[in-house]
């Protein structure tokens, strides 16, 4: 039996390990006898610097779950709420959350990260999930969709200004969130309409009354406040399509070099170590790797550059949760090591070296391997 400690107690315990204050990172609770061994490449925490959720529990706990909204988060009443369908379709739809809530219901466990999430910032934008909600490709089919419908725009309910410039001239105009997916993708029967969150009503700052989730895509794609769907015939370019959340990726071909800009979408092949703990001279690293929705062949770890070992996978990972690791290393010595992991997938793509990733200009969808450095005191 293990007892867990609190917030404060697992912050003291990094303190004590030899952390200065200024990396103090409060990592969530440990089991009681395990020590948190302080990550030493850490930049200064910033004041409000977002805490990483425990990379030992399965599920995030909603008040550890990260959060992004790029527009203040709008208000609902829950009682005059409908969800819109409406463009190429023979049969626009209006549906109230009850009557969303009469529809088949689907649960799952569905973990994602923000595409701007990243090593130093200790992968604190990433969470875990039990989803509950209904089927998106259902209701699709009963709206009989056109021939002509080869896009599906999701609009949330959150608006904000953003600048358009034209001839020189700049003028404010109010926007929604929106995002888009090609109807095939659309109709993945992953693909579901949520309206809880670990057992209890979706959270208002996570999407209340209802959100998109799009198993396998970053978190940009799981539309919050989701309010409006759109079938139509042409590119949904959008801020968070087409001018925000884009990567600059160059290829070499040749002796040229092809600049790549892409929509930020179905998740990279990335795995992270979140957390180092020790008990005695026994160490266990622990960390999580997300997918585009493809299984996992392995996640290995290398300690001070040395050959890559296999890392345990957690028994609890679901298809389409985060899959958690750990790897035990013993006979710790003090001094400072490095460690780093990387993932498999099963059609046998690896994570990318950082340095694979040179000729990526943009920060987001950082997936590189990243070698930390932890200080055993
Ligand atoms: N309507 C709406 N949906 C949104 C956003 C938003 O600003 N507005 N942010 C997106 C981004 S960038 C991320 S990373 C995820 C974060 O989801 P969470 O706040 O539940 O963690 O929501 C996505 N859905
Ligand atoms: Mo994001």
């Amino acid at each position: 039996m293990t007892t867990p400690i609190t917030r404060r107690t697992a912050v003291q315990t990094l303190l004590a390990a030899g952390a200065s204050a200024t990396i103090a990172w409060p990592f969530p609770a440990l089991a009681q006898g395990d020590e948190v061994i302080p990550f030493v490449d850490l930049p200064p925490a910033a004041p409000n610097a977002r805490v990483p959720p425990s990379f030992t529990s399965f599920l995030t706990e909603i008040s550890q779950f990260f959060t992004v909204a790029h527009y203040p988060v709008p208000d609902y009443d829950a009682a005059s709420y409908k969800l819109k369908f409406t463009g190429l379709i023979d049969r626009p739809i209006e549906l109230s959350l009850p009557e969303l809530q009469k529809r088949p219901r689907m649960e799952q466990v569905v973990g994602f990260e923000c595409a701007g999430n990243n090593n130093p910032r200790a992968n604190a934008l990433v969470g875990n999930a039990r989803w509950v909600g209904t089927g998106l490709r259902a209701i699709l089919d009963d709206l009989g969709l056109r021939d002509t419908a080869r896009e599906v725009v999701f609009y949330g309910a959150d608006r904000g200004l953003e600048d358009v410039s034209h001839g020189g001239a700049t003028e404010r105009v109010e926007q929604h969130f929106g995002r888009s997916l090609f109807v095939d993708d659309a109709r993945r029967p992953e693909v579901m309409l949520a309206w809880e969150m670990n057992g209890q009503p979706l959270p208002r700052v996570h999407g209340a009354p209802l959100r998109l989730i799009v198993p396998g895509s970053y978190g940009v794609g799981n539309v919050k406040w989701l309010n409006h769907v759109h079938l139509q015939s042409t590119r949904y370019a959008g801020r968070f399509m087409s001018r925000d959340y884009v990567t600059l990726q160059g290829r070499q071909m040749g002796d040229q070099v092809i600049w790549d800009e892409s929509w930020v979408s179905r998740m990279r092949l990335k795995s992270a170590v979140g957390l180092v703990t020790r008990r005695g001279n026994n160490a266990r690293v622990h960390g999580f790797a997300l997918t585009d929705g493809a299984r996992l062949r392995a996640v290995e770890v290398s300690i001070n550059s040395g050959p890559w070992q296999p890392a345990t996978l957690d028994a609890r990972n679901t298809p389409h949760s985060w899959q958690l690791f750990s790897y035990d290393w013993q006979g710790l010595v003090p001094g400072e090591h490095t460690v780093a992991s990387r993932a498999i997938n099963n059609r046998g793509e690896v994570q990318p070296a950082e340095e694979d990733l040179a000729l990526k200009k943009t920060r987001w969808e950082n997936n590189g391997i990243f070698v930390r450095r932890i200080r055993v005191a």
